[in-house]
């Protein structure tokens, strides 16, 4: 479904530096196309998105009203007494996600439908209303405790189109609502990572109309949870542009800090020279890529036996992680409100595949000569692989604009792999080479490229 998010938040006050440098640069007049792609190899992630690059894995929990009511978006004229899981385990969800080698989780505290998964006391659509725990429930507290029980990340998310509440369309009632919920999330159940504002809405031309004022709604998350990513509608993490789960193959994290809607646009590559020129500033703003284990974002029955495979998740880390963004990938609690059966099936699966290619890197005890534009690495023997796996240091910014991979086969040099950005990882797949010697030559750079790693792995049969 159709998001569009706004790369608006240039002089919010918002986006800030680092411990590393600065996450915004503005462009003067006098500056050259030359000082402009210095200046874009010289943006770097704040501190807090550069925690968030790292987790590599996050995943979402679709669970509300829509979960029995069979729907994937509420009119939020829903009844409440349908809501009514009896098994709910939120520290199943959090371990299931754990096992699968994921690092941070995110809950939908409230959908477009209005229904708040915790008891809030600024609506009556709440869990308060339901049997659940005869109305003593609070699915946010469970998920929250779980979540710092095993040292997970933990993530809300929150639906500005809200199709419940009266006081949508009426944006200065629904603005101090909105903040009064975010208070509640964002001071009665700890530390929070990662708020997630979707962009999504239905109302369409005659609906109505919303003004948010996510200023404010910004100032709020950084003054109560300053360690939190605001993603999507939000200034520290970017829609990808795609629910496939395929990234861009030229993916930058530095893009023009314009007021451009960035819509779907997976065919273009957004942080071009070209389309830095015209900018205002330079902003870092990395790609997250959010889709589901199953055709839908929550739960319904019918698609127990459509949940993807241990090697089309296998698939969806190299299109996404691969691609220089983080995963976001959506497993649904079922109604007895659990991770069910076939999900945690397939999410181990997946796990063992991962360990089995991604545990032996078969460049560790590697010597590497850096020579300029090109690094030779000397494996530590005769290897056979067809994975690589490439990494710029994103601290000191994003550089690497084309780059070959070579490997050594009787004294020549045969290229095996090649691509365009890096950036925090890329990784490529090739028919299986044996080689002792490999290497990296990067083509193109904004500036030096520094590369922090080079990884080559067999892939599990
Ligand atoms: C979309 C929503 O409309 C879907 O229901 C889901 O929440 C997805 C992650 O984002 O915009």
């Amino acid at each position: 479904m159709n998001k569009i998010c706004y790369i608006a938040l240039v002089g919010l006050g918002i986006m800030g530096s680092g411990a590393f440098g600065q996450n915004y640069i503005p462009i003067l007049p006098a500056d050259s196309p030359a000082d402009i792609i210095r200046k874009a190899a010289h943006v770097v992630p704040s501190p807090r998105q550069l925690r968030w690059q790292e987790l590599e894995l996050t995943a979402f929990f679709h669970f509300g009203i829509n979960t029995f009511t069979d729907r994937e978006w509420g009119d939020g004229k829903e009844d409440l007494s349908l809501f009514n899981p009896t098994h709910l385990d939120a520290r199943q969800w959090v371990r299931v996600a754990k096992e699968a080698g994921i690092r941070q989780v995110i809950l939908t505290a409230k959908h477009h439908d209005g229904f708040c998964l915790w008891p809030s006391k600024y609506t009556d659509h709440t869990i308060a209303h339901t049997p659940y725990k005869n109305g003593h429930g609070d699915i946010v507290k469970e998920f929250a405790d779980a979540c710092h029980e095993y040292g997970m990340g933990m993530g809300l998310y929150l639906s500005p189109w809200d199709r419940n509440s009266p006081a949508y369309g009426d944006s200065a009632k629904y603005n101090a609502l909105f903040l009064n919920w975010l208070t509640e999330l964002l001071t009665e159940y700890g530390k929070v990572d990662e708020i997630w504002f979707d962009g999504a809405n239905g109302e369409g031309p005659n609906g109505k109309k919303q003004v948010y004022a996510f200023e404010a709604w910004y100032h709020l998350i950084r003054r109560l949870q300053p360690q939190a990513v605001i993603a999507i509608m939000g200034p520290d993490v970017r829609w990808v542009g795609t629910e496939t789960g395929q990234g861009r193959l030229t993916e930058w994290s530095v893009l023009p800090g314009t007021f451009a809607p960035l819509g779907d646009l997976m065919n273009e590559d957004l942080g071009s020279r070209e389309r830095l020129m015209k900018a205002k500033g330079l902003i870092w703003y990395p790609a997250e890529t959010d889709v589901s284990i199953r055709p839908g974002w929550f739960y319904h029955a019918k698609e127990d036996s459509l949940v993807r495979s241990p090697s089309g998740l296998m698939d969806l880390y190299f299109t996404s992680v691969g691609r220089n963004s983080v995963l976001l990938l959506n497993i649904p609690p079922d109604r007895d409100g659990l991770i069910s059966d076939a999900d945690v099936r397939s999410l181990r699966g997946w796990r063992r595949l991962m360990d089995s290619t991604f545990g032996v890197d078969l460049a560790a005890g590697a010597i590497r000569r850096d020579s300029g534009m090109t690094i030779e690495v000397r494996l530590n023997g005769e290897k056979t692989f067809d994975v690589l796996s490439l990494q710029e240091d994103i601290r000191v910014g994003q550089r690497v604009e084309q780059f070959v991979f070579e490997v050594e086969n009787h004294g020549e040099w045969v290229q095996v792999a090649s691509g365009t950005t890096i950036g925090y990882k890329r990784l490529l797949r090739f028919p299986p080479v044996t080689a002792s010697r490999v290497r990296l030559r990067i083509m193109s750079s904004r500036l030096d490229p520094v590369i922090r790693r080079i990884g080559v792995y067999k892939l599990a049969e």
